[in-house]
């Protein structure tokens, strides 16, 4: 075949261009190499976020002992700051600790990574029943990993309710101290605190209506608006942790809060040796649990890490040590054997059979719904 010049200059460009291609390939292959590699041994470094208050005194440091992994930890206290970082993405975070509800349409929403049980050998320790009513939220358990749970619930300051209530004797629905105006009104003098979080706010005044808490009537939220109106002069403050302090030294006598944040402020108030005797009242009347869980976020940066530690907590001894620590309920059926007998046997930490058969499992809200209670819950704060 005879080839022209213009050929000649032709096949010079194809072949300049194939040798452009094999070196850009080869650089890339060099650059991707430690991309690889590094995938592999994954930085020794773990971001957590998890709620404030709520792990045992060396379930970090002992992690970070065994495996030699750097653990960040930050924290949150109601599950509307989570859900909204979650959603927003690149939070940074290899375990985020979500309700089950709202990992529910944490998952509904991609934002949760699918887990890989072969890295997770400790799930055998879970409870079967614990493990069915989370499915219900989560298909097969694929993406949360029971952490704690607990109870909303009233706590009080006995020597200062009492006090405040005068000749009112103590009701026998406790709920009543809150949503009762003749009670709270009584109580504002030695503090109220509520929780300042709109989900666990309603719920509870519209269990106090008799009415289902996760109500999809809207007429219920309005009847749960004008009970709330009719107690927020008696409010004195609204907090999701540091209600915890206020309440073991005295400063409120009468909270809307979480039962194993209420027993750690009796914990405090008996270690300062204050005199503050502090009960978290049983709801006997009814009241709302909460499933926290543990998730990996589908960007996290160190997603092996995250298994290890998942697979870490679910020890029977230390997921006992959570509850030692900070009064929740888990779901390990290991770790009884560990946890103090004076926690096995308080009744608050660990319902009544009787006392459980009137607990609601919270469900997850459409977005109308979940803007009416923000709606309302920011009417009953503001006082507008
Ligand atoms: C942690 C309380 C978390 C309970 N202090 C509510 N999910």
């Amino acid at each position: 075949m005879i080839s022209t010049t213009r050929d000649r200059y032709v096949s010079k460009r194809i072949e300049a261009g194939l040798a452009k291609m094999l070196m850009a390939s080869a650089l890339a292959a060099s650059f991707m190499a430690p991309v690889s590699v590094m995938a592999a041994e994954e930085e020794k470094v773990l971001n957590i976020y998890n709620w404030s208050d709520y792990v045992g005194e060396d379930t970090v440091k002992n992690f970070e002992k065994e495996t030699g992994i750097k653990v960040r930890y930050d924290v949150f206290d109601t599950n509307e700051i989570l859900h909204a970082k979650l959603l927003a993405g690149k939070t940074g975070y290899d375990i985020v600790v979500p309700s089950a509800q709202w990992g529910s349409m944490q998952i509904q929403a991609g934002v949760l990574a699918k887990l890989d049980k072969s890295k997770l050998p400790n799930l055998v320790n879970m409870d079967p029943v614990i493990q069915a009513s989370l499915a219900k939220l989560d298909p097969h358990n694929d993406h949360l990993v029971s952490w704690l749970y607990g109870f909303n619930t009233v706590g009080i300051n006995v020597k200062k309710v009492k006090a405040a209530l005068g000749e009112l004797p103590m009701p026998a629905n406790s709920w009543d101290l809150l949503f009762n105006p003749k009670y709270i009104s009584r109580l504002k003098s030695c503090g109220v605190s509520f929780l300042d979080t709109p989900s666990e706010v309603i719920p509870q005044a519209l269990l106090y209506l008799g009415k289902d808490p996760y109500s999809k009537v809207p007429a219920d939220y309005r009847e749960a608006a004008e009970l709330l109106e009719k107690i927020r002069p008696s409010v004195t403050l609204f907090s999701s942790s540091g209600y915890i302090n206020e309440l073991a030294n005295g400063s409120v006598c009468a909270v809307l809060g979480w039962s194993g944040d209420i027993n750690i402020a009796r914990q405090r108030a008996i270690d300062a040796k204050n005199g503050n005797v502090i009960e978290a009242l049983i709801p006997s009347t009814g009241g709302t649990w909460f499933f926290d869980t543990m998730a990996i976020p589908v960007d996290a940066p160190h997603p092996s890490n995250a298994h290890l530690w998942m697979n870490y907590i679910m020890r029977p001894e230390v997921q006992a040590g959570l509850t030692n620590k900070v009064f929740y309920t888990n779901a390990n059926l290991g770790s009884l054997k560990y946890v103090k007998k004076e926690i096995v046997e308080n009744k608050s930490v660990f319902l009544s059979d009787a006392d459980k058969k009137k607990m609601f499992t919270p469900l997850p809200q459409n977005v109308d719904i979940r803007r009416l209670v923000t709606r309302i819950y920011t009417q009953f704060k503001t006082g507008i």
